[in-house]
């Protein structure tokens, strides 16, 4: 089994578009569990295995500042995406995700709005529920499958990046868990 290194994983966006709980339904399979009452460590780790080669993915959550409404949390993706952009170059991979798609009464933005900002800014998308468990695994299975791509390999001198932008809907703190590998890309 080649190991192609650790990947870092940011998770920006909004306040309360739902990246604490994408986290939580991706370690531990549930919505309610709340990983932050455990206290003191920077990131979640995962081994995820695609084909013969294994990425282990740190997980890091941030807290935005700033709640919004449904529609303005979509705008302000551009935001973030810029940010990234600026401070980490063009080479990071990008995912827009739309969370919370189990609230279909309330939808402001449809897949093709969201599908065409994602291809203006060169990034990936994809609609998610962490509420549902509703595409959470092919979500981290999508970014695996395009660090393999990207052939990133530990032993070089940057890590590589993939932020994960979400529209939609803090608490601080942070905990610690090393999940054991997961295969499904
Ligand atoms: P954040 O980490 O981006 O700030 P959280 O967001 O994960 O803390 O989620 C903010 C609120 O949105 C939480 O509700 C959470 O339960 C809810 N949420 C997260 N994902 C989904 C989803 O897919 N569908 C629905 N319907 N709700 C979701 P509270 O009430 O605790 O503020
Ligand atoms: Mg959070």
């Amino acid at each position: 089994m080649e190991n192609l290194g650790n990947y870092k994983l940011v998770f920006l966006g909004d306040q309360a578009v739902g990246k604490t709980s994408i986290i939580t339904c991706f370690m531990y399979g549930n919505f309610d569990t709340n990983y932050q009452a455990t206290i003191g460590v920077d990131f979640l780790s995962k081994t995820m295995r695609y084909e013969d080669r294994t990425f282990r993915l740190q997980l890091w959550d941030t807290a935005g500042q700033e709640r919004f409404q449904n529609k303005q949390t979509f705008l302000n993706t551009s935001k973030w995406i810029q940010e990234v952009r600026a401070e980490r170059g063009s080479h990071v991979i990008v995912v827009l995700v739309g969370n919370k798609t189990d609230l279909i009464h309330k939808r402001q933005v449809s897949i093709e709005e969201g599908d065409n900002k994602a291809s203006e800014f060169g990034a990936l998308f994809m609609e998610t529920s962490a509420k549902a468990g509703f595409n959470i695994k092919p979500l981290f299975c999508k970014i695996t499958s395009a660090l393999q791509g990207n052939e990133a390999v530990s032993g070089t001198k940057q890590e590589d990046l993939v932020d994960v932008n979400l529209k939609a809907s803090t608490k601080s703190s942070r905990a610690e868990h090393d999940q054991v590998e997961s295969s499904c890309c």
